[in-house]
């Protein structure tokens, strides 16, 4: 197990100095409202007990280098061009980071050591672990203490450079987690607050055993689902007669219209953006541009299932931190099930191996199971009664391998 004195140990076997400053990003698992936060609708995680610890010493070379025992090979970054040292895929966290830290003593650079107990296969938001720890610390090593907050917005524009079109739910639960509570994060207008995890409420997760890698094919298909969503969007819209004005068009912007669910049945079940922009009148881009790219216009998108899951999860949102409030967690748990079963159907981001591993720990005596993050692989979930822990992780390690643990809502970002 890493800790404060391990890193701040090992740091010192690998530069043959010591580090001035250690930052503390942990994972996070989303407890519900999964693949809403890019629609600008809300979602439920908590930050848990394993993380990323990055420890730093800045240094007057203009260069970062990161070393870490997690991830091949050793990044050598140039400041002024981050871009160009990047080879690895986990190195463009790296370079998204610099990129988002340009104006901060852009001079200097820094040797960081990156260690942890987070596993990398997926879902645990391992890489936003890894972006908002090493933007606080290295902004702490270079002479800024930036506020959680500020961490998380600029990790979320870096990651959203590295390919991924992140709604932002991940940075913002990493940078203000809170022991025992789970962070309801609302995006339009954006606002959070804490909810309370009742007592006998333990969480458990478990590997599929296939990993969702940060990769081309899955980023392809997440970028895809988000497009899918804002064609979605402004269907809706133009079906009630109005045109979204804000960019990009967002689920979010329609959600609240009473008829909205009927509207969604209407929606074509496959299409291109393309389509749905020449029927909205309005410009493609305004659906297809990415932060760092773009999704093909012609490209066939579930624009009907895309908006069911969305809409129909946002609502479960609602009624989970509702069923939390009241301590009713039956219900609680028969909502995971119902979010899976949308992700599996619907918005189609679900394995074999997951709904294998999910139904494994309900057998096991869970309350309700789920994939958490993005799915194609990665971890699942499983909201248990105390005492019932040990039976649903054996479940889980033998249907997939494993591993499974339990995880504990725990506190944010830390600058040690
Ligand atoms: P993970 O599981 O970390 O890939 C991704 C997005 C979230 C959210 C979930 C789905 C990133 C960094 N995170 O999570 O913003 O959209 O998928 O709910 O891309």
């Amino acid at each position: 197990m890493t800790t404060l004195e391990t890193i701040r140990n090992a740091f010192s076997g690998a530069f043959n100095q010591v580090a001035e400053c250690v930052a503390y990003a942990p994972g996070r698992v989303n407890l519900i409202g999964e693949h809403t936060d890019y629609s600008g609708l809300p979602a439920l995680p908590m930050a848990i007990d394993r993380g990323t610890f990055i420890a730093v010493a800045g240094d007057e070379s203009g260069v970062v280098e990161v070393r870490s025992e997690q991830f091949a090979g050793v990044a050598r970054l140039t400041r002024a061009v981050p871009d160009a040292g990047a080879g690895e895929p986990w190195q463009r966290y790296i370079a998204g980071a610099l990129a988002e830290l340009a104006e901060v003593s852009p001079g200097r650079g820094a040797r960081v050591l990156v260690s942890g107990d987070l596993p990398t296969a997926g879902g645990l938001s391992s890489s936003s672990a890894l972006t908002v720890g090493l933007i606080a610390g290295l902004a702490a090593a270079w002479g800024e203490r930036l506020a959680p907050e500020e961490a998380a917005r600029r990790a979320i524009i870096a990651e959203k450079h590295v390919g991924v079109e992140t709604g932002g739910m991940d940075q913002q639960v990493i940078a203000l987690g809170k022991g025992g509570q789970a962070l309801r994060i609302d995006f339009l207008p954006p606002a959070t607050r804490y909810v309370p995890i009742p007592e006998e409420l333990r969480f458990v997760v478990a590997a599929s055993g296939e990993e969702a890698p940060k990769g081309t094919a899955a980023r392809e298909a997440y970028n895809e689902r988000v497009v899918a969503a804002r064609a979605a969007a402004v269907l809706l819209a133009h079906q009630m007669g109005f045109e979204i004005e804000s960019d990009p068009p967002l689920l979010a912007h329609v959600a609240d219209v009473d008829v909205v669910d009927v509207l969604v049945d209407e929606l074509p079940e496959k299409a291109p953006a393309r389509d749905a922009a020449r029927t909205a009148g309005i410009a493609i881009e305004r659906l297809t541009t990415l932060t760092n790219g773009e999704v093909d216009p012609a490209l066939k998108l579930s624009i009907r299932r895309v908006a069911r899951h969305v809409l129909s999860e946002a609502g479960r949102v609602d009624a989970a931190e509702a069923a939390l409030a009241a301590g009713n967690l039956k219900a609680f748990g028969a909502l995971l099930n119902e979010s899976h079963a949308s992700l599996r159907d619907d918005l189609r981001c679900s394995t074999q191996a997951l709904d294998k591993v999910c139904a494994a720990m309900r057998k096991a005596g869970a309350l309700g199971a789920r994939l958490t993050g993005a799915g194609f692989g990665g971890y699942a979930l499983a909201a248990v009664p105390a005492g019932k822990e040990d039976a649903v992780i054996a479940a889980a390690v033998a249907a997939t391998g494993g591993p499974a643990f339990a995880v504990v809502a725990s506190d944010g970002l830390q600058l040690l």
